[in-house]
């Protein structure tokens, strides 16, 4: 499969959590379905209604859609809006993590379990407790702890959480406050519940100082994912309203992380969203583009590309239409 070309182009994709399991790579999109309804803030143009699992054997093999492996129509809580999804593994298992908007319109993250990495998967009946908003990421620690980290601004309603409660109209976030980042929490053994409630991750500058709300080239805003490189936690999220996707470093997977720098610079379409993996001693990003839809927002085409740490650890900036820098 050619880099930075569309993985699939029979069906819209987007949001790709990319794995390996068993020597091969996996990918988890969303499904994005073709309307000819407006864009809103809410993110209300993403109809997603269920997921499809795509697999490479290697880099070099042609990509396979594995065919619907999840459907909105047998989860029980769900009321809309599929977005998002990771999946982990456990001894044999696979636990699909998706966010969906519940009967009243709130966002929490369901998990789905399978014997196989493409499906089909069998939601559990609730979701997850002490969950809120999007865009999950599990990351397996080296010592087989796995983490989950969520949470997306505006559409994904991290900022209707601050007091802990769910509040539909919040006041607007000042721009010097420090500004909100991802939820982490540690997950079960059964991996089907929190250890304890998600706390917040502080993300910081150079100089320990949080980010500020108003820092829109380098706050978070969704999309978190978790990689360790040479012993250090890489924390990497999408900007939001400036389209990138960066990182910031730290020495444990809770953090604080500190802010380094850009990974990808903006592609077509107004979200960002990427994962990253090693495969056989090379890393590789995982990101969408609404290339196939010449820029409609909600038909968006997952892609990839590799990716390179510089010796001192920062990661070279993507353009997705260039070289890297
Ligand atoms: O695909 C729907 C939403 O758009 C995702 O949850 C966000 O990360 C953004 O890509």
């Amino acid at each position: 499969m050619e880099q930075r070309r569309p993985l699939v182009t029979h069906i819209f994709t987007a949001d790709p959590s990319a794995h390996v399991f068993d020597d091969k790579i996996y990918v988890y999109p969303s499904h994005d379905i073709p309307h000819s309804g407006e864009d809103d803030d809410e993110g209300g143009e993403y109809l997603m209604e269920d997921y499809h699992v795509l697999s490479l054997e290697n880099t070099d093999a042609p990509c396979v859609d594995n065919g619907e492996a999840l459907h909105m129509k047998d989860v029980p809580w769900v009321g809309k809006q599929m977005w998002a999804p990771d999946c982990a593994c456990k001894e044999g298992k696979y636990y699909l993590y998706f966010p969906a908007k519940d009967k009243s319109g709130v966002f929490h993250i369901g998990v789905a379990v399978s014997d196989s990495p493409t499906g089909p998967f069998k939601a559990e009946p609730s979701y997850i407790p002490e969950s809120k908003s999007i865009d999950p990421a599990v990351f397996e620690d080296d010592d087989g702890r796995y983490y989950m980290y969520n949470g997306g601004l505006w559409g994904g309603q991290l900022e209707k959480w601050q007091t802990g409660t769910y509040v539909a109209n919040p006041a607007e976030i000042p721009e010097d406050a420090d500004s909100l980042g991802p939820y982490v929490a540690e997950m079960t053994d059964d991996m089907k519940a929190f250890r304890e409630p998600p706390k917040m991750v502080q993300i910081v500058d150079e100089d320990g100082n949080p980010i500020k709300a108003g820092d829109e080239d380098r706050r978070y805003f969704e999309g978190p994912w978790m990689h360790k490189y040479n012993g250090e936690y890489y924390l990497s999220y999408s900007t939001g309203t400036t389209h990138r996707v960066v990182y910031a470093t730290g020495k444990s997977p809770w953090g604080p992380f500190t802010f380094r720098g850009i990974i990808l610079e903006p592609v077509l379409g107004w979200t960002t969203h990427h994962s990253i993996i090693e495969y056989h001693g090379k890393w590789y990003l995982f990101y969408h583009d609404c290339e196939l839809s010449e820029g409609i927002n909600h038909r968006r085409c997952v892609k990839y590309t590799e990716l390179t740490y510089n010796p001192d650890g920062t990661i070279r900036t993507i353009l997705p239409y260039g070289e890297s820098k």
